[in-house]
Order: C-alpha cells, then sequence, then structure tokens
C-alpha cells in the first residue's frame, strides 16, 4: 500500500493534533516531548563518539567495569543515556514514576516536583554492544497509566500487559536520527531535522508489508535452538529449493531498533527465540523495555508480534526484567514461524486462540 503523502509538520504540531483528535490529553503529550528532547541530548552525546569521551565501558566494581541489573556489563554511554532521560523526566509533573532496564527499582519523582499519572519504562540506550564500532543503536520506551490512587508506584504497578499501553517509541541514532512512534492510532516517523533541532514527520501510519522476504535472527545460536524453530529457519534457508519455494535474505544488526527499524521501513521478521542456553531466564530480550513497545509498534504497523507461542502484548508480566522469546514483523511470516511451534507443541487450540488474537 502506497503511504500517505507527507505533511512537513513538527512533532510538536503532530502532538496538538493528535490532542485535537482526542488520541491523547496534554500531560502524555508533554510525556512524548521530553521523551524526543532527552533524545536528541542522547543522539549528540552518541555522535561525538571518541571525542566525547563517551566510548568504552562505564568503570566499576564489577569485573572490566560496572554490571547493570541485568548483570550485563554497561558501557559509558548507557549510562549517560539513563541519567539523561532520568533527569529530563524528574520535573515535568507528567510522570507518577518511571523504570530503566538499567536499574533494579523504579525511580521515584524526587521530592518537590508535581507528579503526573503516567509509568514511563525504558531502555535507554539498547544494542549499546555496538556503540564502539559506530553502529547503530538506539532508545526504546513505552508509557503506562499509573493506577488511580497510587502515590508511590512500585514495580507490581507497572506489571501491565502491553495491550496496556498508551504509547511506546523508539529512536534509531543511526546515518539519520529517527522517532518512530504510537499512540494506539498507528505508526508514524519523524526525522531529526539536525540544523533546527525539531523531530519532523517523515512518514504517517506506516503500513508493514505481511509477506516477508527477509529474516533477522543471532544464527551462531542454531545449535541451542528447539526443534521448531529449527525446521522453520531450516526452511528459510532452503529457499527456492525447499518446500517454501522463495528465497529469503538475512540481517542481523545485533541493535533492536535498527533490525525492528528496517522491518518498519521495508518489511521482513526478526526473531530472539528461546535457546538451550537462555532456557532458564525466559528468553534474551526484556517484555517491558523491548518486547512489548516494539509489540505495540508493530502492531499498529499492520505487522504481528508473538513469543513463538503466544501474542506478546497478551503476557501478563511477571516482574519488571523479565525476558521473553520475540518473533515480530511481517503478519503472515511471524505466523508460520508461531505455528510451527504450536503445531509442535501439540496445541491446536492454542493455534486457533492465536490466529485470532493476532488477527
Ligand atoms: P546490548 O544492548 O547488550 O547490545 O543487547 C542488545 C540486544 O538486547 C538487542 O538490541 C539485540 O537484538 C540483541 O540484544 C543482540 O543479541 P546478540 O548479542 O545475541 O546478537
Amino acid at each position: 500500500m502506497k503511504p500517505s503523502p507527507i505533511k512537513p509538520i513538527s512533532l510538536i504540531q503532530f502532538l496538538i493534533e493528535e490532542r485535537r483528535a482526542g488520541h491523547i490529553n496534554a500531560e502524555l503529550s508533554l510525556l512524548i516531548e521530553v521523551v524526543a528532547r532527552a533524545c536528541k541530548r542522547i543522539a549528540v552525546a552518541t555522535n561525538k563518539g571518541a571525542l566525547g569521551g563517551v566510548l568504552g565501558m562505564q568503570a566499576g566494581d564489577g569485573e572490566g567495569g560496572s554490571i547493570n541489573v541485568q548483570g550485563e556489563a554497561q558501557k559509558k554511554l548507557d549510562v549517560i543515556s539513563n541519567e539523561i532521560l532520568l533527569e529530563a523526566n524528574a520535573w515535568g509533573g507528567h510522570l507518577a514514576a518511571c523504570a530503566s532496564e538499567e536499574m533494579e527499582d523504579p525511580q521515584q519523582i524526587p521530592d518537590g516536583y508535581p507528579k503526573g499519572n503516567h509509568l514511563l519504562l525504558f531502555d535507554p540506550l539498547d544494542g549499546s554492544s555496538n556503540i564502539d564500532v559506530n553502529i547503530s543503536v538506539g532508545t526504546i520506551f513505552s508509557v503506562l497509566r499509573c493506577p488511580d490512587d497510587v502515590t508511590e508506584p512500585k514495580a507490581e504497578h507497572f506489571l501491565q500487559p502491553g495491550t496496556e499501553q498508551l504509547a511506546a517509541g523508539y529512536v534509531v541514532y543511526g546515518p539519520a536520527t529517527t522517532l518512530v512512534l504510537t499512540f494506539g492510532h498507528g505508526t508514524h516517523e519523524f526525522t531529526l531535522e539536525r540544523e533546527v533541532g525539531s523531530f519532523m514527520l517523515s512518514r504517517r501510519g506506516i503500513r508493514i508489508p505481511e509477506e516477508a522476504t527477509e529474516f533477522a535472527i543471532n544464527m551462531s545460536n542454531q545449535r541451542h535452538w528447539q526443534p521448531p524453530m529449527q525446521r522453520y529457519i531450516g526452511e528459510l534457508l532452503a529457499g527456492t529449493t525447499g518446500p517454501r519455494g522463495k528465497d529469503f535474505n538475512m540481517r542481523w544488526v545485533a541493535s533492536m531498533v535498527a533490525d525492528v527499524h528496517r522491518i518498519v521501513t521495508r518489511g521482513g521478521v526478526f526473531y530472539y527465540p528461546l535457546d538451550a542456553k537462555i532456557l532458564k531466564q525466559g528468553g534474551k530480550l526484556r517484555l517491558m523495555y523491548e518486547a512489548n513497545p516494539m509489540a505495540f509498534i508493530i502492531e499498529q504497523a499492520g505487522g504481528a508480534a508473538t513469543t513463538g507461542r503466544e501474542r506478546i502484548m497478551q503476557l501478563q508480566p511477571t516482574g519488571l526484567h523479565q525476558r521473553v522469546p520475540v518473533f515480530l514483523g511481517s503478519k503472515k511470516e511471524v505466523e508460520v514461524a508461531t505455528h510451527y511451534h504450536l503445531i509442535a507443541d501439540g496445541a491446536q487450540n492454542q493455534v486457533d486462540d492465536v490466529d485470532r488474537s493476532i488477527g
């Protein structure tokens, strides 16, 4: 389908339009403005590279440097980006609290600042292992409503299914800085006009093609995958000589934002399945900071997002840092991969349920 013609409007103008349409209120509009402003600062820090002294590991107590709540080594830019987002969001009066992939517990709004009704979750710098080699990285965020009568939100108040998200977005810090955003009324893209410092609407109502010819997966994990994943990817690799009867191309940036942005731009699928190495932790990617916001964005662009067995947005979260398998992108292809898993589980009822829930 042809994208709608581009109107050269800024993010601020777009937010005003969304308020007039009754899609968002003033507080959510301010929240997105503040997040976008913080992401511009992260873009500036990222662009400085070696000259800004921002490359390399964060100093700390762990072996080789600081370790975050996920047990992963922190880069300096992980910490800088986290601080930029926390600081920007502390004073605006739009948030009840926020939670970051880099912090064990939710961050409360400091005393003396007004509080709002929204909860913000973010992965401040996704794909940070790519920073030092100058490959695209990004920020991912998700917005929930703070339950009524809760004045000091705790982790349990953030544990809402993805279907409850009011907004989700990501920013890719690549050759261009690009913001992709949804409020549940389509997925839209904004490109940072650096000279002016404004995000400008570059694609409205993005649609992801239903069929895919490109897939993204870390093939080095192949020997650890479960049988349905082995079968499915085996068939993609067989191309015209296998049952799928067509060739597929493969890409893997190892920054989810960049891999998802390719899908949002020209279709395709992204998989981070469960494998024997990560069985105990339930997956590699985080439900609250990566899977849910990306699922919302992808679904709003006509794609699908499952764990290989269930629709991601219907999962009831059990922990702030919970990890899940992720299958997302072009709808028909995600359906094929999901079917293979459910059929292997012998779960015909679930096949029907998932068919219904992903549309
Ligand atoms: P980092 O932020 O630690 O680089 O992790 C990035 C990520 O969570 C996601 O953005 C990538 O898709 C995925 O991990 C890459 O995983 P591999 O290291 O297995 O390639």
